[in-house]
């Protein structure tokens, strides 16, 4: 890794496992319980959305207890040691800024948001809890989790940033993501064919791993510090004889 001062890293859900969120798919997947398309999708919110605010609200229940895990400090620690980082996440819990990343692109937005499916307004205000009834806004619109479900557009300014740090890297992490959501799943692959070399960290192995430089089949919580500190290593190392 010496040299490579241009570093891109994609995130998803198994990188928050550590820290007790669940992943989509995998072993735990909660894709093995149910149709994504009930929960995460406009047409299964429509279809029940007590179902669909139950779940959210679920999640921002274990998530108010989560902490960000030793993966989520050391990419911190990486963006304030190198030139250029880009950490791009598909991940809404918001774990990347607990840890101290200053600059992150949610590609799938954010779980703490609520957006009026009327006006269009968004709040950040305390989670909204499922109690019986749909959240609503002030205009009497109804709300909605401020996430990104299957069919619907990813927030363009980002997604341009995502394809142009993966376009421009000299080194590519994928850390806990299947590969398989797109169009996240395409930012790995834009890497390696732009000439970055591509590390995937993963307990199993992905669509990606056949054209990851490397794939390590550990956990994040153990091999993503391991692998800032080799950068730092050698890029310390580096910078100091020049
Ligand atoms: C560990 C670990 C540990 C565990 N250490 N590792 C091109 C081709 C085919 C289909 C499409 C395409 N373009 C678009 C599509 C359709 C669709 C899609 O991709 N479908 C595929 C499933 C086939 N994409 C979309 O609809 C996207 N929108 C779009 O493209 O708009 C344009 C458009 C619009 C209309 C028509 C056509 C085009 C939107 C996708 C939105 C995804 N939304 C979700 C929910 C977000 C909100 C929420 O969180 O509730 O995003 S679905 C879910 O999957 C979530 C995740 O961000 C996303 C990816 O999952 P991720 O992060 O990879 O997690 P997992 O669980 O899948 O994997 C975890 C991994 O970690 C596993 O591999 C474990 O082994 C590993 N692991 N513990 C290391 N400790
Ligand atoms: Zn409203």
């Amino acid at each position: 890794m010496a040299g490579k001062r241009n570093v891109a890293v994609l995130t998803g859900a198994g990188i928050s496992a550590e820290s007790g969120l669940g992943t989509f798919r995998g072993k735990e997947g909660i894709w093995n319980k149910m149709r994504p398309e009930e929960l995460a999708s406009m047409e299964g919110f429509m279809a029940n959305p007590e179902l669909v605010w139950e779940w959210y609200n679920y999640r921002r229940s274990v998530l108010a207890e989560a902490k960000p895990n030793p993966a989520h400090h050391a990419l911190a620690k990486w963006e304030s040691a190198c030139p250029k980082f880009t950490l791009i996440t598909q991940n809404v819990d918001g774990l990347h800024q607990m840890a101290g990343s200053k600059s992150v692109l949610e590609l799938h937005g954010s779980i703490k948001i609520n957006r009026c499916l009327s006006c269009a307004q968004e709040s950040s205000d305390e989670p909204v809890r499922y109690e019986g009834k749909i959240p609503c806004c002030s205009c009497g619109g109804r709300l909605r989790p401020g996430v990104v479900w299957f069919g619907e557009m990813l927030p363009e300014a980002v997604l341009s940033q995502a394809f142009r740090a993966s376009t421009e890297c000299d080194l590519f992490l994928a850390v806990g993501t299947s590969a398989a959501v797109y169009p996240a799943a395409s930012l790995p692959e834009i890497a390696f064919e732009s000439g970055a070399l591509t590390i995937e960290i993963n307990l199993e192995h992905t669509p990606f791993t056949e054209s990851a430089h490397f794939h390590l089949a550990a956990q994040a919580g153990l091999a993503v510090p391991a692998l800032y500190h080799a950068w730092s290593h050698c890029n310390m190392t580096a910078s100091n004889n020049t």
